[in-house]
């Protein structure tokens, strides 16, 4: 989508502090991180949210996201993934993102 700022991002046509990409993905630092570790898993392809998302997709980015946390340090100290969906998801960019947080102990329920 042309006025898509991840498809930007993902594209490398708008910077971003990436720490993982390949052909499928990216993976970038949250501008505004909530926590020590916060960033955000994007596909090359554009999907509104996960419904619109091919579920394939979606599975290899849950497999990078354990990858990348790994990479991070933060494999033995736990994390979590949020994919914020909709309205009351909080969803705010309409491009599928997987956030992965982590560093800090995180409490539930989350609201
Ligand atoms: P959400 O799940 O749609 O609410 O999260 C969007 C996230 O994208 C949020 O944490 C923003 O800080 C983050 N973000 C970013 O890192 N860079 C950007 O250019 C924009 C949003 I726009």
């Amino acid at each position: 989508m042309s006025d898509c700022i991840f498809c930007k991002i993902a594209a490398g046509e708008i910077p971003s502090n990436k720490v993982y990409e390949d052909d499928k993905m990216v993976a970038f630092k949250d501008l505004e991180p909530a926590a020590p570790v916060h960033v955000l898993l994007v596909p090359k392809t554009h999907a509104d949210n996960v419904m619109a998302a091919e579920p394939a997709l979606v599975g290899y980015m849950l497999g990078k996201a354990a990858e990348i946390a790994e990479k991070l340090g933060i494999k033995e100290s736990g994390f979590r993934l949020i994919i914020n969906t909709g309205k009351d998801g909080g969803q705010t960019v309409q491009h599928l993102h997987i956030h992965l947080i982590g560093g800090k102990a995180m409490g539930w329920p989350p609201f």
